[in-house]
């Protein structure tokens, strides 16, 4: 397949990521004018290059025709979030929007714990390497250069912390290519369990973090204003 076959593949892809994080980008900044704390901290997208599509193609043994319902995260976007009970707000926000600009079409729970969204989808279960994040997967309409098409999109929505801890460890799993020494893994999976400490005691003085945040906004529009 050449270039130019990939080029003109990836469109619809490359429009659905940049709509979705325009558009939860614009919530985020609706909160801030309203004066409210908004559970979206930032939101990156990212197109699946060739290379790693490639690479999924092969480790699933599929076939290349069917590679757009079988690969559901060529389009994806990361919302990430301050506390953990924002990523059940955001859960909820997505939710609100399945059937009229997206469609949810399959649900990942990776969180510890009774799932808060209105969702409900059991307890999550954390991955083996100690990974805790929600992730969604939507039907999404783009109309772009080629027509009309609907492609899958994946949500992912984690902490800020547990967004650095996967960071990390994605490097390092890339690194040994999926076979990290069986000390590394140990020492992760302790550093996963410290992230979740941290978001357990930060959601425990989130009021209080998010007052602060309210009046230190208003300070700062207040000094913007003169
Ligand atoms: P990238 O570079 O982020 O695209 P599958 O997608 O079918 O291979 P699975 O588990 O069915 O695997 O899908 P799922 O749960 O949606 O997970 C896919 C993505 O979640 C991964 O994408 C990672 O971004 C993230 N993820 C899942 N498990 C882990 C983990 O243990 N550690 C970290 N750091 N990230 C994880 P890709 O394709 O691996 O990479």
């Amino acid at each position: 397949m050449s270039t130019q076959y990939w080029q003109e593949f990836l469109i619809p892809y490359r429009q659905a990521v940049d709509e979705l994080v325009l558009k939860f980008n614009s919530l985020k900044n609706q909160s801030m004018t309203l004066g409210e704390n908004s559970p979206i901290e930032s939101v990156r997208g990212r197109v699946k290059t060739v290379s790693s599509i490639l690479e999924k193609i092969n480790k699933y043994g599929f076939d290349v025709e069917d590679l757009e319902t079988n690969i559901k995260d060529i389009a994806g976007i990361r919302i990430i979030c301050q506390f953990v009970e924002d990523i059940y707000e955001v859960v909820d926000i997505i939710h609100e929007r399945d059937g009229k600009d997206m469609h949810i079409v399959d649900v990942k729970n990776y969180m510890e714990g009774e799932d808060q969204s209105s969702l409900k989808s059991g307890r999550g279960t954390p991955k083996e390497s100690g990974y805790q994040s929600y992730h969604l997967i939507i039907r999404y309409p783009v109309f772009c250069a080629l027509g009309y098409r609907e492609i899958y999109a994946e949500i992912q929505v984690r902490t800020l912390a547990m967004n650095f801890w996967s960071i990390i460890e994605h490097s390092l799993s890339y690194k040994y290519k999926e076979k990290l020494p069986e000390a590394l893994k140990t020492r992760l999976h302790n550093t996963a369990d410290s992230v979740i400490g941290l978001d357990q005691e930060m959601s425990a003085i989130r009021d209080e973090i998010q007052q602060a945040q309210k009046l230190f906004k208003m300070k700062s529009s207040t000094v913007n204003s003169i």
